[in-house]
């Protein structure tokens, strides 16, 4: 029960009930399911069933992107879907990803046969390949050239395991920073943002890397137990002859060596993080970007050093994200919450840590970019009204307490 552990942390239950009652209609809007053609309509669901809470954050785009992003995700998600389905074999997988691309001009192409937990959005492709078809070309060409190169790249990793850094790079690059690019190009495009953004791959690939190295840094658990490995070889055989090994609690000084030395590479993409969301005009635009970043950062900053990370799931609670949410819509705040984490993360350095000296140092760079004059945590006015809405909070629970689970279900 999530929602119970949010008691502890008085202001994020102020922020489910801002977000609850209204309080950030302009982050997250209801759907609107009244203007969408049954096409849309298939898709918005699709989206609500594969990521709830990063579906609310694309409908509230603007209209001009709004299509084309959701498109995009759908499109992601089915040859993602393709590439995790463990129960297809390579031989039929390999062509499967690489003409992926050519399905979306296929009225009819489906694929029923996968046991992926996903498995509805390859079911239900047609009317995803519907909506592609019908967006403007400027959006049709970047979806259908990243869904190419994507497909391509992710083939590389099928067979060849990820070694180096330089190869973890590289297999970022192909599942997310070609996201980051896509998304970039489209920003560019619909012309909310400066058509300079959708030209540099370089930087909008970092802003993919940094959420997915966060991502394969949290799941390891849950990925070795699927036999899937993401962490590269060249820096864990440093530590231990088998990934594995982490598992053990024996061994649980090199598994956070390693674990905070990843983390450590993870922090020097902070500034390029920072500097594309820096480079934001709109409004809409901007909340999208900055929600994933922000949760990144708060996750890599509950995994820093943290042996959860070896025995369970390390997430960040509910009401959290939402509070986070709702903060990430200025620049400056943005940097509040950044300067929060690393800040945390600064503090929590063990002087015994291989690479501790490199994580000062990424650090203080990341610090020095945080500089405002927003605080984050504003405890200051929450003490009373904790206790007046612990008391009011735990009355109410009482008398509805499934009714209250019911729509915390439904917001996150
Ligand atoms: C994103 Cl179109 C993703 N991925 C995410 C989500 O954010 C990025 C997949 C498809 C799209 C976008 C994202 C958002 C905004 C700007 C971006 C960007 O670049 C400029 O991508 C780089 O994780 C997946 C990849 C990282 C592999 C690209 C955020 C998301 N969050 C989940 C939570 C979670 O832990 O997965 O999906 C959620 O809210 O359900």
């Amino acid at each position: 029960m999530d929602i119970l552990k949010s008691f502890a942390h008085p202001e994020e239950l102020v922020a489910l009930f801002r977000y609850k009652f209204g309080g950030c209609d302009a982050v997250i809007p209801k759907y609107d399911y009244g203007s969408m053609t049954p096409s849309m309509k298939v898709c918005t669901d699709l989206l609500v069933r594969t990521s709830r809470s990063f579906a609310a954050v694309i409908q509230a785009l603007d209209v001009e992107l709004r299509n084309a992003v959701c498109n995009f995700y759908l499109v992601l998600r089915a040859l993602d879907t393709v590439e995790d389905d463990m129960s297809i074999p390579n031989d039929i997988k390999v062509p499967m990803l690489k003409n992926f691309h050519e399905n979306l001009l296929d009225p009819d192409w489906k694929f029923m046969d996968s046991k992926d937990k996903d498995a509805v959005v390859l079911q239900q492709f047609p009317h995803i390949s519907k909506e592609f078809r019908e967006l403007p070309e400027k959006y049709r060409e970047v979806i259908f050239d990243v869904c190419a190169k994507m497909g391509n790249g992710m083939t590389v990793f099928l067979e060849r395991k990820v070694d180096t850094l330089e190869e973890w790079d590289e297999y970022c690059h192909y599942v997310a920073g070609l996201v980051g690019i896509g998304l970039a190009r489209l920003f560019s495009a619909s012309g909310l943002e400066e058509s300079s953004l959708g030209k540099d791959s370089a930087l909008a690939n970092k802003v993919g890397l940094f959420l997915q190295k966060t991502n394969i840094i949290r799941d390891y658990l849950e990925d070795w137990n699927d036999q899937r490995i993401f962490w590269p070889k060249a820096v864990w055989s440093k530590h231990r002859p088998n990934l594995g090994d982490f598992a053990n609690p024996e061994f649980q000084k090199e598994a956070l060596a390693c674990l905070n030395e990843l983390i450590t590479n993870t922090l020097e993409l902070i500034p390029s993080s920072l500097l594309f969301m820096s480079r934001l005009h709109n409004q809409s635009v901007f909340n999208f970007v900055a929600i994933p970043q922000v949760m990144a950062i708060a996750t890599l900053e509950r995994c820093y050093n943290n042996p959860k990370v070896f025995s369970g799931v390390v997430k960040i609670r509910k009401g959290e994200a939402v509070r986070m949410m709702m903060g990430s819509s200025s620049f400056e705040s943005v940097k509040a919450i950044m300067k929060h984490f690393v800040v945390k993360i600064q503090d929590r350095i063990p002087e015994s840590d291989p690479n501790s000296e490199q994580t000062k140092s990424l650090c203080k760079k990341a610090l020095s970019l945080c500089d405002t004059s927003q605080e984050y945590k504003s405890s200051s006015i929450y003490p009373p009204l904790y206790v007046s809405m612990g008391l009011m909070v735990s009355a109410i629970a009482y008398t509805y307490w499934s009714q209250i689970t019911q729509w915390y279900e439904d917001l996150v």
